[in-house]
């Protein structure tokens, strides 16, 4: 049979009506616990001889809503949800990686996940290293013989730099190394890193999944068995698990996924073209702009180019001061994916935890800006920045 596509995918993966009201949408099972129907009944589902919901923190119907349509939308066998971006990363990395052992990771990161791998260093001895991956040399020469994972931001969060995925994934294959990718910044509907060869997707379902700034959740996503494994390892006994509420919004959410997506791609295009030709715009950072340095493979991995978009002015962080704080409709708030734009600076926000030095590795300078440009009319977005700018 063909495979159903992804926005019908979107709409109807995992949904049934719910079976005593026929409900057509999932509702939220504001419960902490379930009744047994005897003791042999509760034994059973303990002992994971019977299925069926025990008590929230080990799942629940609208969360497992969430986690089917994510493992379809990725086109992976299992997906696992948690109450953040963060919660999913620590729960996988500290899934799959023991003291003692490498990561092998894209030179740049999102602040707090760069912040757990330092954690881990200090506190659990996991080693780790971050590597320019747009070379395969390099990547080569940086795996060590305990090497046991790649972890990767692709595009990078906020430098939208990219990672070859077909080629790093055969890399670590031809190593037995995971191959770990955060995709929250293209969403499932412009990025597949499973059918690129990766073994696990991660996501800060907060952003695009979610889509309206108003929740916070992660998911993972990858193979059957390892997915059981985090379920009953590192989700059930650090419990970082979703709620029911959360997971509404989400199942909501990515029912518009592709249409919201197509309109932050169409704006987002605008928007670049715009700063790209401003005078007191530096260099502008976006996949889909064609003297992008990686836009031969932003058009092969991605099936466009996403909404966020990061440019450098002069005059470091006052010269961002004079343009942020000029500007009316565009919030100044951290977080993207939103159909509300959002303009933050990383050096001073969402990277600001990460030493100058390594920052400065990573190619964030105290002038960068990062926009993620939500679906309002785009002429109302190029106003406020032409205004704001000028
Ligand atoms: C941000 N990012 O504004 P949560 N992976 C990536 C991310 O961008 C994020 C996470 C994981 C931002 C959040 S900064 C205080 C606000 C690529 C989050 C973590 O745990 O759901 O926030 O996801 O760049």
């Amino acid at each position: 049979m063909r495979k159903k596509g992804f926005s019908t995918l979107a709409i109807h993966a995992g949904q049934n009506e719910e079976p005593s009201t026929g409900s057509l949408t999932t509702p939220i099972y504001q419960t902490s616990t379930y009744v047994f129907d005897s003791l042999e009944d509760g034994a059973a589902k303990f002992a994971g001889e019977k299925p069926g919901y025990i008590y929230s923190r080990l799942g629940n119907p609208t969360v497992t809503l969430f986690e089917q349509k994510m493992a379809a939308l990725e086109n992976g066998e299992s997906a696992v949800a948690f109450s953040s971006g963060m919660g999913a990363i620590s729960a996988l990395i500290m899934g799959l990686i023991r003291n003692g052992e490498h990561i092998l990771s894209s030179r740049g990161l999102y602040g707090c996940t760069y912040g757990l791998l330092t954690l881990l260093k200090e506190r659990f001895g996991v080693e780790y290293s971050l590597i320019d991956m747009r070379e395969e040399q390099k990547i080569a020469e940086a795996i060590q013989p305990n090497t046991r994972l790649f972890y990767i931001e692709t595009p990078i969060n906020p430098t939208m730099e990219m990672v070859d995925l077909k080629k790093v994934c055969q890399l670590a294959k031809d190593k037995g190394i995971k191959v770990i990718v955060d995709n929250t910044f293209m969403s499932p509907y412009l990025q597949r890193p499973l059918e690129w060869g990766a073994d696990f997707v991660v996501h800060s379902a907060t952003k695009y999944l979610g889509g309206h700034g108003d929740l916070i959740a992660g998911v993972a996503v990858g193979p059957q068995n390892i997915m059981d494994q985090i379920r009953k390892t590192t989700l059930k006994d650090i419990g970082a698990i979703l709620g029911p509420n959360e997971a509404f919004l989400l199942n909501r959410g990515l029912k518009t996924l592709s249409v919201r997506m197509d309109r932050h791609c169409d704006n987002a295009k605008k928007v670049a073209a715009f700063l790209q030709v401003h005078s007191r715009v530096k260099k502008v950072y976006y996949p889909g702009l064609p003297n992008f340095e990686q836009y031969e493979l932003a058009c092969r991995q991605l099936d466009d180019f996403g909404g966020v978009i990061s440019f450098e002015v002069e005059g470091g962080t006052a010269g961002v001061a004079q343009v942020l704080n000029r500007l009316s409709m565009i919030r100044i708030a951290v977080s993207l994916g939103d159909v509300d734009s959002l303009i933050q600076h990383p050096a001073t926000m969402t990277h600001a935890v990460i030493p100058p030095e390594v920052r400065a590795s990573m190619g964030i300078s105290d002038g960068l800006i990062r926009l993620s440009v939500g679906i309002e009319d785009v002429d109302d977005i190029i106003e406020d920045l032409n205004n704001a700018l000028d």
